[in-house]
């Protein structure tokens, strides 16, 4: 049975013209810095994230660590959101390969930190009590906070801050291109600013590995060899790569239709008695859902009803759900989804 998978955009698989690119690239060992498939895509990424510099990292997460261990040494303090990726779901990498502790803040609801919260987090260097405040981490679009996403006036505006406090600035970017789309702008405008982001290739872009990490040429000399410490040095990467370049010519734009589908969904499942889908949700391609008080199934059971329906979708807690939309996803699978729904709960 095909499923309609909805867990997540990292269920996607590569396009066809992905997996021709892959079986034609050209490789070479990228611990020498010899790829060029690999080189190619860096220097695309640094120029869309208008960045100095690219390196192509196993995973959005392999990026978060490789970025805050490069510009944090041991006991200096990273200051991120309580429901940011890098604090809930790296497995607390950053504290325990880093030595780097963390200062969690409120995420606002939509996603972003208030300017106030960090200016009341920064530490007094000169009292030997504190770590010294460091790096500020930013998401966007914001996961847990409903796939929100910050504007660029927003984002130049915490970096000013950080700057002028003597703070750098990592943006997870998994999705930046999600949130970019969703206001009709360029990506590099939501990172410009920043001292490095991250950005996924293998989310809705479709890539099957791999994210790249950006910054400045001398940030990347560091976080190059933190990649390689960390066992993240590829060989002939190429092959990986070589979607990744496929994502970035082909797969950004179109990531609207991702958006417009969720919001499709998202007014369906309101017509469905016992969901509740949030209010404003979705802002990009992620549908925010919870089951109402009168339904008698929990969450798990629901996630099992549906699957013998032909749906995957996870409860993210007891009675609430993410679903995601992505390139797998058309607007047959939506309706199929509604109904699934409507099947399941009545
Ligand atoms: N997020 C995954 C899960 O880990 C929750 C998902 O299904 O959404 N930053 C953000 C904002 C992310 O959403 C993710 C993945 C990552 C970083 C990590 O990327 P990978 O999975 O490539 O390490």
């Amino acid at each position: 049975m095909d499923f309609i998978d909805l867990r997540s955009d990292t269920v996607t698989h590569p396009t066809p013209a992905m997996r021709e690119a892959m079986a034609k690239a050209e490789v070479g060992d990228d611990v020498y810095g010899e790829d060029p498939t690999v080189n190619r895509l860096q220097e695309m990424a640094a120029a869309l994230m208008r960045q100095e510099a690219g390196l192509f990292v196993a995973s959005g997460t392999m990026g978060n660590l490789a970025a805050i261990l490069a510009h944090c040494g041991r006991g200096d303090e990273a200051i991120l959101g309580d429901k940011s990726h890098t604090f809930y779901f790296e497995a607390g990498g950053i504290s325990a390969l880093g030595g780097v502790p963390s200062y969690q803040l409120p995420n606002q609801p939509d996603g972003s930190l208030a300017i106030e919260d960090i200016q009341s987090a920064l530490r007094d260097p000169s009292d030997p009590h504190y770590p010294f405040s460091r790096l500020v981490a930013l998401e966007n679009t914001h996961n847990r906070c409903g796939g929100t996403f910050q504007t660029p006036e927003y984002t130049r505006q915490l970096c000013d801050f950080a700057h002028a406090h003597g703070l750098v600035v990592h943006l997870d970017g998994a999705r930046i291109f999600n949130a970019a789309v969703a206001q009709g702008i360029a990506a590099k405008e939501l990172t410009a600013p920043v001292d490095s982001v991250t950005f996924c290739l293998s989310k809705g872009l479709c890539a099957p590995v791999g994210s790249v990490l950006c910054g400045s040429k001398a940030f990347i000399a560091k976080a190059h060899r933190i990649r390689k410490m960390l066992g993240g040095g590829m060989r002939q990467a190429g092959i990986l790569a070589a979607a990744g370049i496929v994502a970035l010519e082909t797969m950004i734009e179109r990531l609207v239709e991702d958006h417009a589908r969720a919001r499709k969904l998202a007014d369906g499942l309101k017509q469905v008695a016992g969901l509740t889908v949030d209010a404003g949700s979705p802002a990009t391609n992620m549908v925010f859902l919870s089951l109402a008080d009168e339904v008698t199934l929990n969450g798990l059971q629901v996630e099992e009803k549906m699957k013998a329906n032909g749906v995957l979708i996870s409860a993210i807690r007891e009675r609430r759900f993410r679903l995601v939309t992505h390139y797998w996803i058309d607007d047959a699978g939506v309706e199929k989804t509604v109904a699934a729904f409507r099947q399941v709960l009545h």
